[in-house]
């Protein structure tokens, strides 16, 4: 494709309810939102999900602006035709940039299917028509006020629960969530916030019958993942640790892992999480899709990919009403516990520009020199 210009716009909305995780409390979700205009006039559209801050991983809003600006989106300029297949091998080079590499390679991804008339699940090999519904329940202020929150989910069909977890926020709540609901299939997930010594502690997670336990430990600590999972009777899971099907692959042989969470930000994109999905298909692992707290945009491509075979278990591809009053697109509404896979060309689904522009704080147009 011949790209004629990138649009970035910083938005920022409020979420419905404040998500505490063992790394941040997030009141607002600020992310970019990237409109591709191809030289025929076609526009693909995409969603950066680093966070404000490096806290869940080492990108970040303001610095993905600066990698896209300075050198991802010019050493792209400096071929008169890319497809989004040759991203990565032309941008993988530039070190930490997966989630601003995805967010390129998705809106090119979205243009090309576009002018193809082809929507992404189609394209990605998508087996499902609709996708199973969880949801992920951040830390609360007290017990009863977590029951409250996850009653009222249940009550909206969801049919997984995951409780965000950290040291002092474990045991009684997951206790107490697995006895209002014993049948409620149910995960944790620590985003890195225990030790290798925590070990027991984590151990008496076992009688509570739990899907997984995720990415308990530092994301660099493979050995550490893999000694654990000899200790717990849970699968572990990782999330952080896994940022390109390298990874995977490692993770996998030295048995650190035996369930996988696939995030196309965090991996590079849409084909890399192809990738994943492909060996994981191949070495009987299981694997469901996360959630970065996207828009409809980011929300739309991930349900595309959720759709494929081996995501047999649900993910945190949860309703627009689970984060949001208003969404950028066409809400997302769940329907009986599963959400609409999109079989519109490209991602499927186009913003609501009044919308957009009300929440857009700064936009910026990138064109060849
Ligand atoms: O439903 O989109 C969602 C949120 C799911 O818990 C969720 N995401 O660690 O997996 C995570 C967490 C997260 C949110 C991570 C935002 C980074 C940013």
């Amino acid at each position: 494709m011949k790209i004629d210009s990138f649009e970035i716009r910083k938005i920022n909305l409020p979420l419905v309810r404040p998500f505490r995780t063992s790394f941040s409390t997030q009141l607002h979700r600020n992310l970019l939102v990237i409109k591709l205009t191809t030289k025929e006039g076609i526009v693909g559209w995409s969603e950066c999900v680093a966070l404000s801050e490096p806290v869940y991983s080492p990108e970040y809003m303001d610095g993905a602006l600066d990698v896209m600006q300075k050198f991802l989106i010019p050493k792209l300029f400096t071929r008169e035709e890319v497809e989004p297949e040759e991203v990565k091998g032309l941008l993988g080079n530039y070190l930490g940039t997966n989630m601003a590499r995805s967010a390129i390679e998705t809106a090119m991804l979205d243009a090309k299917l576009r002018a193809e008339n082809k929507s992404l699940a189609k394209f990605l090999g998508a087996t499902k028509d609709k996708v199973e519904c969880g949801v992920s329940v951040g830390i609360a202020s007290s017990i009863d006020k977590l029951l409250e929150e996850v009653s009222g989910y249940i009550a909206e069909g969801y049919r997984r629960i995951k409780l965000k977890i950290e040291p002092g926020w474990d045991y009684e709540p997951v206790k107490a969530v697995y006895e209002s609901w014993p049948t409620m299939p149910l995960q944790v997930d620590a985003n890195q916030a225990y030790s290798r010594d925590d070990g027991a502690l984590l151990a008496k997670l076992d009688e509570f019958n739990l899907l997984l336990i995720e990415q308990p430990l530092d994301e660099h600590d493979i050995l550490g993942h893999a000694q654990l999972s000899k200790q717990v009777k849970t699968p572990i899971c990782l999330d952080e640790s896994i940022i390109s099907v390298e990874a995977a692959r490692d993770a996998l042989e030295l048995k650190a892992t035996t369930v996988i969470n696939i995030k196309p930000g965090r991996v590079g994109g849409y084909f890399e999480s192809k990738r994943i999905h492909d060996l994981c298909v191949e070495k009987g692992i299981p694997v469901w899709c996360g959630g970065m707290l996207e828009t409809g945009i980011g929300r739309a491509a991930n349900l595309a990919l959720a759709a494929l075979p081996g995501f047999t278990l649900p993910g945190d591809t949860s309703a627009s009403a689970r984060y949001y009053q208003k969404d950028v697109t066409t809400p997302f509404v769940m329907e009986d516990g599963y959400l609409k896979v999109p079989t519109a060309p490209g991602i499927g689904v186009d913003p609501d520009m009044d919308y957009l522009d009300s929440i857009t704080s700064e936009k910026i147009l990138i064109e060849p020199s």
